[in-house]
């Protein structure tokens, strides 16, 4: 039981379908949309009712309840990275609310999107302290931004949850999270530990996070969750029928091109690696894109953004190729 738990632990994108929009010139010269940041916390209280009881509204002041407070300050961080840097208006681009449910059932290790909202499990609470793997799922902004990047995913590329089209799905919503908790703490590429889900894990695991987009298969190796499973190569790609053919596996690949293109840019990696990767989600990918077309697509973004063999350009280049997947 426990094992699966890391393995799934982060996603599932629905099947709607947003209109798409007209291209570049928001993306370089982004404005904050006039605002429709919207957030509605509700707690399932510890059962499986969706939305549950509100527990915290748009403006009203913290509650004291950390899940509470974590899940609405975690949904208006990510909000705002989407608003402020890339002109979009919450996760359907047209201010649609940000519902979140926290303490959904009993012992839940994992938070995910409905296809409608956010969902987070307060991890096992219900157990006594020594066998406690996972912390409450709010914990970590990087999840919070994770699991609604999946909503955003859902209106723009709609990547289907399966092999390598899946595999990018979960690489986008690591990618955002991660750039959500960069921003916060106002961490550049190089400064950035690149660890999703970092205070997770209780101190009975040995590990850092559920993924490490810097070091794929680096963040865990624990008696009872096993070893990180990640790949960072093509080289190591796991074929395999678990986990939708590996969504959460593979997607170390992406996951580590994402970090080698921002690293080689330098600065803040939202500023033009999340732009590029951005770009390429919102207008560019289908549905069923694979890892190839997706290096190919970002390669295209980068170079009609900052003109051909920019080193914008040439840095996303470098980066899939060094992941083994030449443009
Ligand atoms: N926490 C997982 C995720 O967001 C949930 C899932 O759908 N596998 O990827
Ligand atoms: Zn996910």
């Amino acid at each position: 039981r426990q094992k699966e738990k890391a393995q799934y632990a982060i996603g599932l994108a629905g099947q709607m379908r947003g209109q798409r929009q007209a291209f570049t010139d928001i993306i370089l010269k982004p404005q904050a949309t006039q605002n429709h940041k919207n957030r509605l916390v509700y707690t399932a209280q510890n059962t499986n009712t969706l939305p549950g009881v509100l527990a915290r509204k748009e403006g009203d002041s913290a509650t004291g309840d950390p899940q509470v407070d974590e899940a609405y300050e975690g949904a208006g961080a990510t909000y705002d990275l989407y608003d402020q840097i890339f002109g979009r208006n919450s996760i359907d681009n047209n201010g649609m609310d940000l519902i979140s449910t926290i303490r959904y059932m009993k012992g839940y290790d994992n938070a995910f999107w409905n296809g409608e909202q956010m969902v987070y499990g307060e991890g096992d609470e219900d157990l006594p302290e020594e066998e406690r793997l996972f912390n409450r799922f709010t914990i970590a902004i990087d999840i919070i931004g994770h699991e609604l990047t999946h909503g955003i995913t859902q209106y723009e590329a709609n990547l289907v949850y399966q092999g390598q089209s899946g595999a990018l799905n979960e690489s986008f919503s690591d990618v955002f999270g991660s750039l959500v908790k960069q921003r916060v703490k106002k961490q550049t590429a190089v400064n950035a530990d690149w660890i999703i889900g970092e205070g997770l894990f209780t101190s009975n695991v040995n590990g850092v996070g559920i993924r490490s987009m810097k070091q794929p298969g680096s963040a865990y190796n624990d008696p009872t969750l096993g070893t990180d499973p990640q790949p960072g190569h093509m080289n190591e790609y796991v074929e395999t029928t678990r986990d939708n053919g590996g969504v959460h596996i593979n997607s170390g690949i992406p996951n580590k091109a994402f970090y080698l293109t921002a690293l080689e840019i330098g600065g803040y990696a939202w500023e033009k690696a999340g732009k590029i990767w951005y770009m390429t989600l919102k207008e560019k990918l289908s549905q069923t894109a694979n890892f190839e077309q997706a290096a190919n697509i970002t390669y295209q973004v980068a170079g009609d953004l900052y003109g051909q063999n920019s080193l914008e350009q040439v840095a996303v280049a470098k980066a899939w190729k060094a992941v083994g997947l030449p443009i």
